[in-house]
């Protein structure tokens, strides 16, 4: 029995059998009580015993049909266009390769990342949309339980009625449901059998309820942000909420930056917290270079100023200007959640702009250590490298070139992409607190030698360990004060005969990966 040789050999560390996964290939599962022993350090051991072949950790697969479940998510030709609804096929912004990576859920640390939508006529009790709750707030008990400023701001917050209650069905004082539409743009529930998907279906909306639209009560929503994801960073978490985007589908017409210098301010306070502003640009077609607008030409490089293109990627009936206007998303007759758990196709750059901040949920949900640790160690540079990858990435067509900053329109697999490449470059250096890693060269059957590249995180020893199929150690091979820093080695005066090895790595009491190799 494996475990019971493992087990007689270890004080501590004990394995026991699960069950049979595979009898056809002799497969089982063990559940493991490490009892200070590593994860590598069993490996290894496990691959001492002559009966074991291989082994590998159990972990939750993920499945990758990107294409949801949503019964309407056909009529969404926003984020995947066929070209059946009368448009170009793929004017879109290519979701569904984008979600194989990232849904917009939460960050790879686990943490929820929330979207602030200020707008008016939330439905909360939508059962297509997911909103977000302050875990930290009891609700209806007068008090100001996460000491945020906030009383009862459990379900978000109502500045008209300044409560914790921003729910608002009456759709004839606001706007048809505005705010219902814009949250389902960016963050309707996807893969749940009803209705359809936003762009980061898996995301939460933090709803900041307006009412009646004055400057004033636009600085008041800005406010509950700031001070939310400023407790966020000062609490490491702990209470607050991760809000990586806040969403703003509304403005002052004709109204100029300078006389608005308070609102526009607002931004770059924003921004210096980690968080980018989503802005609609106006719903008139003209040239907002030489028009005045409030927020969409505040001057904050924390803002992406979005306006509505078409089915056939042209700009639909809004703004535009090379320098004010940043970039486009489709919004012309996109299907969206309407009050009362209803559907409908709407129009215009209020719920263009909500999907670029959901495109931002769905880059935080994909992006790996490095970039997570400059959000929160600098999350300014985080928020500026969250708008790069969005305007940077945009799919350049010719009705957008000259009249928008990115040259193109949101592609949600593009931005996605980017944010995967500079993981990339930016996996960690050994000296920067890196992994003992192998990666393979080859083995010169003349020469009898085996090179391999290796990330060597702490000087020290370094030994190598060749072991046969069955486990038994056929090299053990050392090299002296190696310094950190990366190498190409060689171990040489090998003499393997034809068959199946294993090469691991060990140093300062850390194992390697363990790279398998075969000799004809
Ligand atoms: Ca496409
Ligand atoms: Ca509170
Ligand atoms: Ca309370
Ligand atoms: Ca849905």
């Amino acid at each position: 029995m494996i475990s019971e040789k493992f087990n007689n050999t270890h004080a501590s560390c004990k394995i026991y059998v699960a069950e049979e996964l595979s009898d056809a290939m002799n497969i089982w599962s063990y559940n493991v009580h490490y009892n200070g022993l590593s994860k590598i350090e069993v490996t290894h051991d496990l691959y001492k015993l002559p009966e074991i072949l291989a082994t590998q950790f159990n972990a939750k697969i993920s499945f990758r049909n990107t294409i949801p479940n949503d019964p309407d998510f056909s009529l969404q030709w926003n984020l995947v266009n066929d070209g059946h609804s009368g448009g170009i096929a793929d004017a879109d912004i290519d979701a569904d390769l984008a979600w194989e990576y990232g849904i917009g859920d939460t960050t790879i640390k686990g943490k929820t990342i929330v979207i602030a939508i200020v707008d008016a006529g939330f439905d909360l009790t939508h059962e297509d949309l997911s909103f977000w709750k302050n875990k930290n707030e009891i609700p209806n008990d007068l008090l100001d339980n996460d000491n945020n400023g906030y009383i009862d701001d459990y379900d978000g917050w109502n500045i008209e009625l300044n409560n914790g209650n921003p729910h608002n069905a009456d759709v004839v004082k606001y706007g048809g449901g505005h705010a219902t539409a814009a949250s389902g743009s960016a963050a309707a529930i996807g893969n749940n059998h009803k209705g359809i998907a936003g762009v980061a279906y898996g995301g939460k909306v933090l709803p900041i309820h307006l009412g009646p639209v004055y400057a004033d009560s636009v600085v008041k929503a800005y406010n509950y942000v700031i001070k939310m994801r400023q407790l966020y960073n000062s609490s490491k978490g702990d209470s607050g909420a991760f809000i990586v985007a806040v969403n703003s589908s509304f403005g002052l017409d004709n109204a100029s930056p300078n006389d608005n210098t308070v609102w526009c301010n607002m931004y770059d306070f924003m921004g210096n917290l980690g968080i980018v502003s989503t802005v609609a640009a106006p719903n008139n077609p003209f040239d907002f270079d030489v028009k005045d607008d409030v927020p969409g030409n505040c001057p904050s490089t924390f803002m992406i100023n979005t306006t509505n293109s078409t089915n056939k990627d042209e700009i639909g009936n809004a703004g535009y200007g090379k320098i004010n206007v940043d970039i486009a998303a489709p919004a012309t007759g996109i299907f969206v959640t309407k009050t009362g758990s209803a559907y409908a196709s709407w129009t215009g750059t209020s719920f263009a702009a909500p999907q670029v901040a959901g495109a931002i949920a769905v880059l935080y949900s994909s992006a790996c250590d490095s970039i997570l640790k400059i959000c929160q160690k600098n999350p300014d540079q985080g928020a500026a490298l969250m708008r790069d990858f969005i305007l940077k990435n945009a799919e350049v067509k010719p009705a957008f070139q000259d009249k928008l900053s990115s040259n193109g329109r949101l592609n949600l697999f593009n931005s996605v992409s980017a944010v995967k490449n500079y993981c990339k470059e930016a996996l960690p250096h050994p000296s920067l607190g890196g992994k003992l890693m192998l990666y393979w060269t080859g083995y010169n059957n003349t020469s009898k030698e085996v090179t391999v590249n290796y990330d060597f995180p702490k000087s020290g020893k370094a030994t190598f360990y060749i072991y046969d199929i069955l486990g038994k150690t056929i090299v053990e091979y050392s090299a002296e004060n190696i310094l950190e820093g990366n190498y190409t080695g060689v171990i040489p005066d090998l003499n393997l005969s034809s068959g199946f090895y294993i090469l691991i790595l060990a140093a300062n009491h850390n194992f390697s990966n363990a790279l398998k190799f075969v000799v004809d």
